[in-house]
């Protein structure tokens, strides 16, 4: 039997097609418009993911973390974290149980119930991880323009690619932007790494990590000194055009070309390029999240759209139509009390449902108990004792906890924090409505293909049996996740139903194009702020870096041993995250992680390919083989991603920090620091 559904085992959401056999998942393959199609071996391999003798099949649980877990019931665990849950009530405050959220389990309806489940508990501390992703590149579209804007790739005549590397992460957007090519379209692309992309593209700006700022703001003054902007979609649509031309005055962009490490000549040549041809989109990706300057660095691309008058144009960047679910998050149950991110008061106003994703806030409250302890964790489909930045803090955290809960398909490095672990099913054992799907006009369903494993459930009834083991039911009161789903969708007079018999989605409305001729945009003065009031009211910088440009390269005080920067290492094909080492066949595609360094700066150290070398930051150490080549320029070192799942030694969040963060998302720099290298004797 082959069925439709959505691949959630990473965030690119693809629709798959999958061969099921006797109720067993055998084969999957991408469905895609384009005549090139990418192959996934994370989808090739789902089957060895599902199937894996690693996966949960039971719920575990341990009452200390010194002893060794047990396989118990359902009804044991949920007894024993109903007792933690009430204890910690009365012994601290609803508000001291918090719920931390990795990316796995969607952002869309699972995390619309993850939060109703903390509100209905009485407690505002449901956080994601998106302060380090792109819910923090979002809040700056957002207060630009209402949204954060769709690149409309395959239209587009000019696709200015900046840090982003779709080939790896998100293989429809990269067809897409094949395709494009193939047509005439030009690509731009921005980035310290020479990515298959920067290699066919027309321009390649390799740009010093973390500057993207000062390039950004160079960009924007050569199209405002050469009047290469959109006069009357300024004049009618932007607030704050003469206060941009009035601080830019005083910048020079040999300064500000000299601090990204890019000639004058080829940022003006990528401004041309990308203002002269219509239309023009921006795809910007996590390489400017992850950095201490995501949000003003951001609000920087979103004005380049305005100015050169590329929003909510066919080819241009969409202002989406989102699809209108019930809100059900009970948000207004828990509004008096304040969560963790207190001191972000940006966060909590940008988006009706996307909640708090400060998670380092989360740490600073179980360290330091302020604003209050936090003392009980869910972690549900993340792994923060390695993906989130300085696991030596993370961690010394997750040891204070009294009890920490996680929902995973699989143990992890932050299972030896855990006391219990409740078994979820993959995402082909289970039905949902993920966020890629809502978020604009056009809606699939991520449907059941086969039945979840062992005892495992998803996520969505996850909660629901917490709720109950909690005395929550009459919050949720459905009998089943499609009932659930049903009742969200009311509004839009879809059901689970209807989205089964269109497996392949339906367009809930056609695409609307300059919607703000008639709507203006969804920002408090109806225009694209380039001047934000907001930001103003708050004394920070109205005007993206109209008060200089920090250097976003972390630098631990300025210690000088630290001359080399370090960069993230690239997101692998067969890999999503600390996920799917254990994965044999995918294991075979890429045995172990590296540091790339380029041939001069080998050189100079004396190295040769495969030398081990430890590279160090004050936070801590790793140790990897060398890999020599020029995918990195002169000065920067990347090192590999993900693998601390697999040893201590190869956590690259050892290196990083969580004290510097972007004042208005809370980002700490996962991106660029500077850290010191030395060859390792045999
Ligand atoms: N230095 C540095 N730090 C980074 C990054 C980086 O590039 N560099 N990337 C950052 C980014 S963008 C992100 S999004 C985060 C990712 O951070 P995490 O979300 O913590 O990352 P994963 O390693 O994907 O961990 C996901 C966990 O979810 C489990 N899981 C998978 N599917 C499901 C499911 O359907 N349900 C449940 N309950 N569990 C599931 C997996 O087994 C795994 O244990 O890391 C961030 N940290
Ligand atoms: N295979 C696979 N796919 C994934 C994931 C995965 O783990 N594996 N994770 C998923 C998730 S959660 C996310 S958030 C997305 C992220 O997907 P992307 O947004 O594509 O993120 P990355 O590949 O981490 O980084 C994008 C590019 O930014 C560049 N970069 C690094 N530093 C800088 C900088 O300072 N400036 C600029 N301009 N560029 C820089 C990197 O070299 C890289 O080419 O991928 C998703 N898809
Ligand atoms: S890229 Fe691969 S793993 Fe990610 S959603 Fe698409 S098919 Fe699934
Ligand atoms: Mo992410």
């Amino acid at each position: 039997m082959k069925l439709i559904t959505v691949c959630r085992l990473c965030s690119a959401c693809c629709p798959v097609e999958v061969e099921v056999v006797a109720g067993e998942f055998k084969s999957a393959r991408r469905i895609t418009p384009f005549e090139k199609s990418i192959v996934c071996p994370k989808l090739l391999n789902a089957n060895n993911i599902i199937y894996s003798k690693h996966r949960l099949r039971k719920p575990l649980l341990r009452k200390n973390l010194k002893d060794d877990f047990k396989e118990v019931s359902w009804q044991e665990a949920l007894d024993f974290i109903a007792d933690r849950v009430e204890k910690t009530k009365t012994n601290y405050a609803t508000q001291s149980i918090a719920l931390l959220r990795g990316m796995a389990a969607d952002w869309g309806t699972p995390w619309d119930y993850a939060v109703r489940l903390m509100s209905s508990l009485g407690s505002p501390n449901a956080i994601g991880n998106g302060s380090v992703c792109f819910v923090a590149r979002e809040i700056a579209h957002t207060y630009t323009y209402g949204a954060i804007t769709i690149p409309q790739i395959k239209d587009s005549k000019c696709i200015l690619i900046w840090g982003k590397n779709d080939r790896n992460t998100a293989p429809g957007a990269a067809e897409a932007i094949i395709h494009a090519k193939e047509r005439g379209a030009k690509i731009i692309v921005v980035d310290p790494v020479k990515t298959y992309f920067a290699e066919i593209a027309d321009i390649w700006l390799r740009v010093k990590p973390a500057h993207d700022g000062a390039l950004a703001m160079a960009m924007i003054k050569t199209v405002l000194d050469e009047c290469l902007y959109d006069r009357d979609f300024i004049d009618k649509h932007c607030l704050g055009f003469d206060a941009l031309e009035k601080s830019l005055a005083g910048l020079d962009i040999s300064d500000l070309a000299e601090r990204t490490w890019i000639k004058v000549e080829d940022i003006k040549n990528a401004a041309r390029l990308y203002s002269k041809t219509k239309p023009a989109c921006i795809i910007d990706g996590n390489g400017i999240d992850m950095q201490t300057q995501v949000f003003q660095t951001t609000r920087a691309l979103s004005i380049l759209r305005a100015l050169t008058g590329n929003i909510d144009i066919e080819g241009g960047d969409f202002i989406p139509q989102p699809i209108p679910l019930k809100n059900i998050q009970l948000k207004e149950k828990i509004a008096s009390i304040p969560s963790v991110m207190l001191d972000y008061s940006h966060f909590e106003k940008f988006h009706p449902t996307w909640g708090l994703h400060g998670q380092s806030c989360l740490i600073d409250a179980i360290i330091d108990e302020k604003p209050y302890p936090v003392k009980m964790l869910f972690v549900q489909s993340g792994n923060p004792a390695v993906t989130m930045m300085d696991s030596k803090r993370v961690r010394n955290a997750l040891e204070r906890l009294d009890c920490l809960v996680m929902i995973d398909m699989f143990k992890n490095k932050t299972s030896e924090y855990a006391h219990v672990i409740l078994p979820a099913c993959s995402c082909f054992e289970k039905t949902q409505i993920n966020r890629a799907y809502i978020r604009n006009c056009f809606i699939m369903l991520q449907q059941k293909v086969i039945e979840p494993l062992g005892e495992s459930k998803g996520d969505i009834e996850i909660i629901f049996e917490l709720a109950n083991a909690f005395g929550l039911k009459y919050y949720f009161p459905w009998e089943t996740v499609e009932d659930a789903l049903n009742f969200q969708l009311e509004p839009t007079g879809l059901t689970v139903e209807k989205l089964k018999e269109n497996p392949k989605g339906i367009w809930y409305e056609k695409p609307r194009f300059r919607k703000y001729e008639s709507e203006g945009f969804k920002t408090p003065s109806k225009k694209v702020e380039i001047f934000s009031e907001r930001l103003a009211d708050t004394d920070f910088d109205p005007i993206p870096f109209i008060n200089g440009f920090p250097d976003n390269v972390i630098s631990f005080s300025g210690d000088k041993a630290y001359k080399f920067i370090g960069i993230s290492g690239e997101r692998v094909n067969c890999y999503t995250h600390t996920q799917f080492r254990n994965v044999e066949e995918l294991r075979k595609m890429d045995r172990e992680p590296f540091v790339d360094i380029n041939p001069s700066d080998a050189q100079s150290l004396n190295l040769s390919n495969g030398d081990m070398v430890r590279i160090s930051t004050p936070r801590g150490k790793v140790e990897m083989k060398t890999r020599i080549s020029d995918v990195i320029s002169e000065g920067v070192i990347r090192i590999g991603w993900g693998w601390g799942e697999e040893s201590n030694n190869w956590n690259l969040n050892s290196l990083t920090d969580d004290f510097e963060r972007d004042p208005i998302t809370c980002t700490p720099s996962g991106r660029s620091f500077y850290c010191k290298i030395e060859k390792l004797e045999e």
